[in-house]
């Protein structure tokens, strides 16, 4: 798998690391979660962004060596980590996510991202869905409908989406799953009344010149 993750990277716009961190690890990183979320007054809006902002645990978690590893494959090795956000859903805040790009929101050069299970994700609860090459089609025109008042401003249309090759990304906790900031992706609602969390962190290349991202208060070079 390692020798082949810039090659699947590059073809399919991600890769998934099986199994990336422990029982206990996921285990840590809720409770933590939950305490960071409590101190902050987070209620329904299901996203929280700034974990490695508010705890240690998130920022050790961000530089796990295995997946340090995979990235600079990817990257090179000049890895930054630049931000992280909790994506929270339960059977209050059971939205699914929209079809979009990452790339609309942050512009400038290209990013990866990590979106890491930290409950088990099926499509009963909310797993992602994604449509594998679609970073290769370049940056759509984000003009989607979001009249649902749910956020996530810079939506792909549904003439985007049609006739594509969805598939879904079924995960167990602890899996991670690394993709293009031009990934055409999404997630299902979560209408199992049971959690369905995850935490995404976002990485870039330190020698590609960026904007000074004002959410990316806990960036260090790894
Ligand atoms: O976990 C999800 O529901 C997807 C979230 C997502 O794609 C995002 O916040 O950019």
């Amino acid at each position: 798998m390692t020798e082949n993750i810039k090659e699947n990277y590059e073809r399919e716009g991600y890769v998934i690391i099986r199994g990336l961190f422990s029982e206990e690890d996921i285990h840590r990183y809720k409770e933590t979660a939950r305490e960071v979320l409590k101190q902050n007054g987070v209620g329904k809006e299901g996203v929280y962004v700034g974990m490695a902002v508010a705890s240690p645990v998130f920022k050790q978690a961000a530089a796990h060596p295995v997946l340090v590893q995979a990235l600079q494959q990817i990257i090179g090795d000049n890895v930054v980590f630049l931000s992280d956000k909790l994506v929270f859903k339960d059977a209050s805040t059971d939205f699914g996510s929209p079809w979009h790009q990452d790339y609309p929101y942050w512009k400038g050069s290209h990013k990866v991202s990590v979106w890491i299970a930290l409950d088990d994700a099926t499509p009963e609860n909310g797993c992602l869905r994604i449509v594998p090459g679609s970073h290769l089609l370049g940056s759509a025109s984000h003009d989607g409908d979001t009249s649902d008042g749910l956020g996530f401003k810079n939506r792909l249309e549904n003439k985007d989406i049609e006739g594509q090759n969805i598939i879904d990304v079924v995960a167990s906790r602890g899996d991670a799953i690394i993709f293009h900031d031009l990934l055409y992706h999404a997630s299902y609602p979560n209408s199992s009344g049971q959690d369905r969390w995850a935490l995404i962190s976002t990485y870039k290349d330190g020698a590609q010149d960026d904007p000074e991202y004002s959410w990316a208060k806990a960036a260090f070079q790894i």
